[in-house]
């Protein structure tokens, strides 16, 4: 039965069911019953499997396609009226060529399954922040999915009433051809249409695709902005929390650093870490002229690869109930799972991500996909913080830039203000990762963290930012850092340990957000001195003399970064903010 009477979905329903010509239809409230149903009902056709539901209860197991284990961008199209409206780093068709192209693929698609209809909340449910989108599915791995990453039902229809304003969403699994895989966003029609995927990703219509591309492009509109960032509080000794929010790339440390675990000594003094959120963030001015930033997700759909008890404890104990595994190894000893990182002793009697025998001492190969992860609920997260429902959001104290850089970047640094911080934002280049199918390793320029996910021209998405700075007030505005975990020496070792130790960079940015420390001008901006990053505890690990090393900013290094730059800011023409122009003017001056 429908969940709501609104016309503009319904009439938008019957559209779709005229195009995919599904056996019958099923409205997705999200009750435990349904769950539960559905869980059966893919555990009975081999597309989910039940794991040991004693040691992971309600806990699951999938494996996709082969060919579809990560996000694909070459397929990823915005499709709005004119190329220069997606702008150069955006693939592009125009709508009405698309439309036409993904109707002949998705055409009787559904015939002889059902149809899904998942009515569904970024951010809580009835918050000024929040929006609402409807999902078609033809796939149940993707109900069961959204049932964690979403909040969905019934109340969800309520809340909207008869609004227009909600996101159209079409999945159609089809064959899984990679050569009909196309996953495309018409942010002037608040739609996205994906066919032929069932990855993460590319079929969780209400995170990448409209969590931030449909959404960067309404911010923009309505004045608010939808960044790839997690969210997390510091809470000091005294009892006070402050909140800093983070964009790095796909797999350079969202989630770890959202969960993270303050070192030995910092946790004793009383030093504690909240989790809001571990890769979105919608963010908009609040009553007092300070940024607000919510979660709109309600899950994390996390790399599974390098968790274990001690990088990431939080995350590992938030998968240990009613979580689906993807593409990671199945332990057939005692039915569990296990992916590379997690312990040391991988099993001998298992099958791998693809779902062939694997003996983990033996096997060259991996038994879990680089890119496999986890679904797992919120709730389940040990320091999950207790503003994750504030329809309010939480008041931003410090905005953080990062990616993985093994030369140049510092460390840390601060931006000298807010265009300057945006600025810094778009000039981060960093290594790819599994996240995104392709070369991995290679350093591209990821403008904050938004190149795959931005849903409108960069440079008016800049042009934005820069906007946004304007109506804030100097003493409210968050200050921007750009931060880097990823610096190596030559034998290729980290120098620096990250995870956990991350933190002691943190109050390191706190304390410049307070006015507490002083710092080294250098050309690209302020940099700590090094006896003001606390050490305690690892004073062995990092020599004093490393943590120095990483803290350099070496300008004849910096010059050689220049002409990455202007290549490409060319790309962007007229749109290009002139003020950024201006900063990189600055910065080459300064760097004579
Ligand atoms: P997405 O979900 O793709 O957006 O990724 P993410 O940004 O949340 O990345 P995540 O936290 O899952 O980390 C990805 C990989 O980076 C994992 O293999 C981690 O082990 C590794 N990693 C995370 N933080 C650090 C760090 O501080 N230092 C080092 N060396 N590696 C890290
Ligand atoms: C990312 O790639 O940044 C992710 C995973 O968070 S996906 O949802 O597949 O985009
Ligand atoms: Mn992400």
């Amino acid at each position: 039965m429908a969940l709501t009477t609104n016309k503009s979905i319904l009439s938008w329903i019957d559209e779709k069911v005229e195009l995919v010509k599904p056996d019958k239809i099923v409205w997705i409230d999200g009750t435990k019953e349904q769950i539960e149903a559905l869980r059966e009902e893919g555990c009975s056709t081999g597309e989910m499997i039940r794991l040991n539901q004693e040691l992971l209860p309600d806990c699951y197991l999938h494996r996709t396609d082969p060919t579809d284990v990560a996000r694909v961008e070459d397929r990823t199209l915005i499709c709005t009226p004119t190329e220069e409206e997606a702008g150069p780093t955006n693939h592009w068709m125009e709508p009405n060529a698309c439309y036409k192209m993904l109707y002949d693929i998705a055409r009787d698609s559904y015939k002889g399954r059902t149809m899904y209809v998942i009515p569904y909340s970024m951010g809580p449910v009835g918050s000024k922040f929040s929006k609402v989108g409807i999902e078609l599915t033809d796939s149940i791995y993707v109900v069961l999915n959204m049932c964690i990453m979403t909040r969905v039902g019934k109340a969800v229809m309520d809340a909207l009433g008869d609004s227009d304003d909600w996101v159209r969403g079409l999945h159609c699994k089809c064959t899984i051809d990679p050569e009909k895989r196309w996953i495309c966003q018409f942010p002037q029609d608040n739609t996205i249409i994906s066919v032929n995927s069932g990855y993460g990703g590319n079929v969780l219509l209400g995170k990448k695709c409209f969590a931030l591309r449909i959404a960067s492009y309404q911010g923009w509109k309505e004045g608010w902005q939808a960044e790839h960032m997690l969210i997390l509080g510091i809470e000091k000794p005294n009892g006070e929390t402050k909140y800093i929010c983070a964009a790095f790339p796909s797999a350079c440390g969202k989630t770890n650093l959202a969960m993270m675990i303050p070192p030995e000594g910092f946790k004793k003094a009383g030093y504690k870490v909240w989790t809001v959120g571990d890769d979105i963030s919608w963010i908009r001015k609040g009553e007092d002229g300070r940024l607000y930033a919510i979660n709109p997700e309600n899950g994390f759909f996390g790399v599974a690869p390098g968790t274990n008890m001690k990088s990431n404890p939080n995350a590992l104990l938030t998968t240990k109930r009613g979580t689906i595994f993807t593409n990671v190894c199945h332990n057939l000893e005692n039915n569990t799972v296990w992916w590379e990182g997690l312990d040391k002793n991988p099993p001998e009697h298992a099958n791998d991500w693809k779902g062939n025998p694997w003996n983990g001492k033996e096997s060259t190969e991996k038994g879990a996909n680089p890119n496999s992860r986890f679904t797992a609920p919120a709730v389940n997260c040990p320091c999950l913080s207790s503003e994750f429902e504030n329809p309010q959001g939480v008041p931003i104290s410090a905005i953080v830039f990062g990616g993985r850089r093994a030369k140049l970047a510092p460390l840390v640094y601060q931006s000298r203000d807010w265009n300057n911080g945006v600025f810094v934002g778009s000039i981060m280049a960093s290594e790819t990762t599994a996240a995104a199918a392709g070369a991995v390793g290679v350093v591209r320029r990821d403008p904050m963290a938004m190149l795959p996910f931005c849903g409108y021209n960069m440079g008016d998405y800049w042009q934005h930012w820069i906007d946004i700075g304007k109506t804030l007030d100097a003493d409210k505005a968050p200050k921007i850092f750009n931060v880097n975990w990823f610096r190596k020496d030559d034998e290729g070792n980290f120098l620096w340990p990250g995870f956990g130790d991350n933190l002691r960079v943190l109050l390191w940015i706190l304390d410049r957000c307070d006015g507490k420390v002083d710092a080294k001008e250098t050309a690209i901006g302020y940099v700590p001195y090094a006896k003001d990053i606390d050490l305690t505890g690892i004073e062995d690990e990092v020599p004093f003399e490393n943590l120095e090393k990483i803290l350099t900013v070496e300008n004849s290094l910096w010059a050689e970064e220049v002409p990455g730059i202007e290549a490409f800011y060319a790309k962007f023409g007229d749109k290009l903010p002139a003020t950024l122009q201006g900063e990189l003017d600055t910065l080459k001056a300064s760097l004579k």
